[in-house]
Formats: structure tokens, sequence, C-alpha cells
């Protein structure tokens, strides 16, 4: 795959690089396929809404909510987990589309985790003011996978912390069509992501949309 380093011809390129051990950024990794993997988004979004979830400690989510493929992240006031049906509907969450799954496998095998296969993709939408506090991903049965977190519309700044909340925070910048993954000794960190701030992107609007790819089962 073939993807450009920048979108903005004044700002320099970009190169991959490994933010530490087991932590890839790779730069407009998926910036050729955003137009079709947003169409896939609105596509699942129709039959299974983004919704705000709410955390065991009885709070809203800023940001809204959604998943495709075997399994779903979901919260509620009993805890978080992974669930095969979508609470708000009762059906399965709709298939991962083969355009997802192909890029989540080939961009783990860029990062060094080559036979990826994920079952679960949460999606993320996050409207201007929208953050996502400090958080380790720890639900997945198995964590020697990796996570493939691929960025869509407007920019946002991800805090990457230690494997202690109390670590000090780097801020990094996530563009549209950029792709991170993370495993190994960085798959236990803290991250989060800084509010949201204002501006509108021609392919999104005024909102950045996250897929993340984890191997949940
Ligand atoms: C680092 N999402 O959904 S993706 C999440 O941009 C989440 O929406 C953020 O954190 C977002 O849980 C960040 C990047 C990410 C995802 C999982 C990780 C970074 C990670 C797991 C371990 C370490
Ligand atoms: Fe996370």
């Amino acid at each position: 795959m073939t993807a450009p380093l920048f979108d903005d011809p004044a700002q320099p390129p970009r190169a991959p690089q490994e933010l530490e051990p087991g932590a890839m950024v790779l730069p407009g990794f998926a910036h050729d396929q955003a137009a079709l993997l947003l169409q896939a988004v609105a596509a699942i979004a129709t039959r299974a809404p983004m919704r705000h979830l709410i955390t065991p400690g009885g709070l809203r989510m800023s940001v809204a909510m959604t998943n495709c493929g075997n399994l779903g992240w979901v919260s509620d006031r009993t805890g978080y987990r992974y669930a095969a049906v979508d609470p708000e509907s009762g059906h399965p969450w709709p298939l991962m589309p083969a355009c997802f799954e192909d890029l989540a496998r080939e961009a783990a095998a860029a990062a060094g985790y080559p036979g990826f296969t994920p079952d679960a993709c949460l999606i993320n939408r996050y409207a201007i003011g929208s953050r996502l506090s400090l958080h380790q991903d720890r639900d997945e049965r198995d964590l020697a996978h990796p996570i493939v977190s691929v960025s869509l519309g407007l920019p946002a700044s991800f805090l990457w912390g230690g494997r202690q909340r109390t670590a000090k925070v780097r801020r990094v910048a996530l563009l549209h069509g950029d792709v991170m993954v993370w495993g190994g000794p960085a798959r236990l960190h803290f991250h989060g992501v800084q509010r949201l701030a204002r501006g509108n992107h021609p392919l999104t609007g005024p909102c950045r949309i996250n897929l993340t790819f984890r191997k949940a089962d």
C-alpha cells in the first residue's frame, strides 16, 4: 500500500515512528481508503446507531460509539465487556467489512504483528468538545494481541501515558488517515484523547471518527 505521508503539501512529511517499543505510528497509512471506510461506517451506523454509553460510575461518555464484527465493546452500570449482541437492538453487530479487516491486518503486519485477525471493531465518534479520559484497554481475553487504531476526520491530540496512571503523559497529533498499532510492552499503557478542537473536515464535517480493531476473544 502506498500512502501519502501528508495531507497538506505545506507540511513536512511524517515518517513512521516507534513511540516506544511496541507502539508504532503509521502516518497516512489509511489515507487512500478513508472515503471508503467512512461510507462503511455510515452503513454500520444505520443498523447499529452511534450511542453515548454509560460508565460503571454512572457518567454518560461524551464520545458516541458503535461496533462491527463478532464482538462489540459495551459499557453500562454493571461494567465494561464485549458482547456478541447489540444491547440496544438485541441483534448481532453488523459484520466487519472486508476493507476494515484488510486494513487492520496490513497495518499490524507493517508494525511487526503478522497474522492479526480482529474480531471486534469499536467505532468512536468525537464531536467538538468530546474527550476520552486516561484509561487502559484490558477487557480483551489475550493481551498478547495488538490493537490497531485508525483516525479519520478532524485532528486530535492523543494522550500517551505509561504503565501507571500517574506516569508522565506525552501528546501525539493524530491526523486524518493515520494508523497506530499498539502491542507488546505498550499494550497496557494508559492513554486518552484531548477535548476535540473546533473544525470542519471535508469528509466528516465537525467530527473525528476512530476505528479501533481488537482481537477480544
Ligand atoms: C494504546 N480510543 O477506544 S485509539 C479506545 O482515538 C481508545 O478513539 C482512542 O482509546 C481514540 O479505547 C485512542 C488508540 C489506542 C487504542 C487502544 C490502545 C491506543 C492504545 C491500547 C493500549 C495502548
Ligand atoms: Fe483505549
